[in-house]
């Protein structure tokens, strides 16, 4: 294979809202360009860049996935992203490593919610960003529509270098603004095309839009802005050079129409990505830090520039095992050569290159600064991690991972599993980092937690296809609490006279409240050896073990102090065995007396929505027992921040989505535990007596 240099590549992002047509238009850019030999559909489960198996059976994009092309002897590298809100983790890596970003919108919807979330990533990152208003063959398309609500959503910074030729089903073509042609595709969807002159009914359209578009590239530049007013309008080529500097500086977001579906106008989105979008040449140098240090370092995407790449992905591959996929931010990486990992500091031996064209790979000598490839094996590396040269290294910051918002609880369908389930967790979250398994150290449940139901859906059909293990989900189990609300004495007498020397032992506690999260604290007062020394530990045995097991629901019971200040023994019987029994029934008799009751845990919510959202989000949260502890502006955005019980927090990912059309995000943390409230308190404890119930008959 091919090696190219920064100038001549492009690596771009397909980003945008679920289901824009991202993944098919991938598929015709590489069909087009000559990478493909076949127009892929996603409806077919054809296209390159959607190749798991759970990629085709649901038809939408779960991961990133990489394939690349030659156009104009460019080499681009096509980023497809998935557009679902679960999934944003992806898009977000997807961008972190990129120059630009095609932002892909749907010409019925317009810019939705997902749009503006990877709109913001791209500008996050400084990327240059070409916005293509997809699906035009659709019925109501419209792209003054969409164009309008780009504008509304991203400023008249986007503007339009191409407008169609007719609109849905009719949808032809695009009269390209600079060129002043019109590029006419035909029925079938072979890509083939006609130039044009620009027809009699767009004529009037692209002479106000190319007005717009000569105006916004105008006032980019300075020099530029008195040719304009010298001249009325610019020359193509200071308006080509122009453009793709206004475009390289964020200045102008260039806006094409087409239909990935009927593969019209994709040649424009080629020809743009080329022309107008940086090279990795063209950016700014990428800044890090050396190993252990805050010393800052930065790379120029220079071939003979110390070595340095970043993983941003990996793939655990049923044959090849790990790959790890990177850009070379700076000098060449070579097949069959040593690199080290300088955020794990180990020695890594590099084998073939690949570059990697969706599900298959070819091998290539070596990647110079600016491309993007991938590597078999590496033993220590996972996502996240730099590869460099040990000599002058730096390490780049990782990425950037949501905190998960779902949360369940998952079981092995067949017993014996769980060590299986943990093999696998391991290798999944190599994949996908954003999963999180924890084990609950009271409850003692498994906890899976990812981005939504969707994405946790996902996540146990690869546990069955992949690492054939089945497994149930649940809604986790909540951790409660029982504790005291008042003092009182307690006697536990241990009594037993069976043939040969029986067992005898008694004590007597006060029982009183602590503090919350003081947890349980025993203290002895026996004088004048009432209790012998070496019989009190087991009387502190018997208390613990019956506090662990609750007495109202079953519960651990915390937050209280014992006082063992009296009791009896008996020479011969009394053993360390009784003494625990005492203890024990001390325990039961001072409880019962102590007004004990349920104790929940709170949680510390901060959620983020759109202003006009806030009201609806405040209400509900009232109705989900929160104390609201203040709302702050956060750019366009309202923080609400409040103390809510976890009890009433178990679905709410899926709730504030549908509230709030996807526009909320949440983040939540436990904070500490409070009293149940009395009417609610009767409801746990069935529960947990009925569950209790269920436990006896399976054993
Ligand atoms: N009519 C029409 N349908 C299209 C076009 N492009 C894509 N589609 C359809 O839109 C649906 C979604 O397309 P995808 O390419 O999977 O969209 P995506 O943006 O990759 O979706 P995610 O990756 O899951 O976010 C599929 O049914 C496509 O066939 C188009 O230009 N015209
Ligand atoms: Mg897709």
């Amino acid at each position: 294979m091919k090696v190219y240099d920064a100038p001549n590549i492009r690596n771009v992002a397909l980003v945008g809202h679920g289901g824009c047509g991202k993944t098919s238009l991938a598929s015709a850019l590489l069909f087009d360009a000559g990478a493909a030999n076949r127009l892929g559909r996603v409806e077919d489960g054809t296209t390159v860049t959607d190749f798991d198996p759970d990629e085709i059976e649901r038809k939408i994009s779960l991961q990133t996935s990489l394939a690349f092309a030659e156009w104009k002897k460019t080499k681009i590298n096509v980023l497809d992203a998935p557009g679902y809100a679960n999934f944003t983790a992806e898009a977000r890596a997807a961008l972190r490593v990129v120059d630009s970003a095609l932002i892909v919108v749907d010409a019925v919807a317009g810019v939705e919610v997902q749009t503006e979330k990877v709109w913001g990533y791209a500008e996050g990152y400084g990327l240059a960003r070409l916005i293509v208003v997809n699906r035009m063959d659709r019925e109501n398309a419209s792209f003054d529509r969409a164009l309008r609500s780009i504008e509304s959503s991203f400023g008249r910074a986007a503007v339009a270098i191409a407008i169609p030729v007719g609109e849905e089903k009719d949808f032809r073509g695009v009269v390209d603004l600079v060129s002043e042609k019109a590029l006419i595709w035909g029925e079938d969807t072979s890509g083939k095309y006609e130039t044009t002159d620009i027809p009699e009914a767009q004529q009037g359209a692209a002479s106000a839009a190319r007005e717009k578009l000569v105006e916004m590239v105008a006032e980019s530049n300075e020099a530029l802005m008195e040719e304009f007013f010298e001249k009325g309008t610019l020359p193509q080529e200071d308006l080509t050079r122009g453009l793709r500097e206004a475009v390289l500086a964020g200045r102008v977001f260039p806006v094409v129409p087409v239909s990935a579906g009927l593969n019209a106008g994709v040649h424009a989105v080629l020809d743009a990505i080329v022309d107008l979008l940086p090279s990795p040449a063209d950016r700014p140098a990428a800044t890090g830090t050396r190993p252990e240090s805050d010393e800052e370092v930065s790379r120029e995407a220079a071939p003979d520039a110390p070595l340095s790449a970043f993983v941003f992905k990996t793939i655990i591959d049923p044959h090849a095992g790990r790959i790890s996929v990177f850009r070379v931010y700076s000098g060449t990486m070579k097949s069959d050569s040593g690199v080290h990992n300088t955020t794990r500091d180990s020695a890594e031996r590099v084998g073939s290159l690949l570059l990697l064209q969706g599900k298959s790979q070819t091998q290539v000598a070596e990647a110079q600064s600016g491309d993007i490839v991938a590597v078999a094996k590496l033993k220590d590396t996972q996502t996240g991690d730099t590869l460099a040269d040990k000599a002058d290294p730096i390490v780049y910051p990782p990425v950037v991972l949501p905190e998960p918002a779902t949360t369940f609880a998952i079981e092995p369908k067949t017993r014996g599993d769980e060590d299986k389930i943990s093999t696998a967790f391991q290798r999944l979250r190599e994949e996908d980092p954003v999963l999180q398994v924890t084990r609950d150290p009271q409850t003692h449940e498994v906890l899976l937690s990812g981005m939504g139901q969707l994405h946790i859906e996902v996540v146990v059909g690869r546990l069955r296809k992949r690492y054939k293990v089945e497994v149930n989900l649940k809604k986790p189990k909540i951790p409660y609490r029982e504790t005291i609300k008042g003092s009182a004495e307690g006697h536990g007498r241990h009594k037993k006279q069976t043939g040969g020397h029986g067992q005898f032992a008694d004590c007597r506690i006060r029982m009183k409240p602590l503090g919350r999260s003081e947890d349980f604290q025993f203290v002895d007062k026996i004088f004048g050896g009432s209790i012998p020394k070496t019989f009190i530990p087991a009387v502190e045995k018997g208390i613990q073990e019956a506090r662990m097991k609750g007495f109202v629901a079953g519960y651990p019971m915390v937050d209280f102090e014992v006082e063992l200040y009296d009791g009896q023994f008996h020479d011969v019987d009394s053993s360390e065995m009784a003494f625990k029994i005492a203890g024990s029934l001390a325990f039961k008799d001072a409880v019962a007396k102590c007004r004990p009751t349920l104790l929940e845990p709170i949680m510390s919510v901060e959620i983020a929505v759109p202003d006009e959202y806030a009201g609806a989000v405040m209400g509900d949260l009232s109705s989900r027992r929160g104390r609201p502890q203040g709302m702050e502006p956060k750019g366009s955005l309202q923080v609400i921040k409040a103390e809510v019980p976890l009890a009433e927090m178990l679905s709410y990912d899926a709730e504030l989505t549908s509230m709030t059309g996807g526009r909320g995000s949440y983040h939540m943390e436990m904070d500490h535990y409070d009293e149940v409230p009395s009417h609610l308190q009767d409801k746990v404890i069935a529960a947990a007596r009925a569950e209790a119930g269920e436990g006896a008959t399976e054993e």
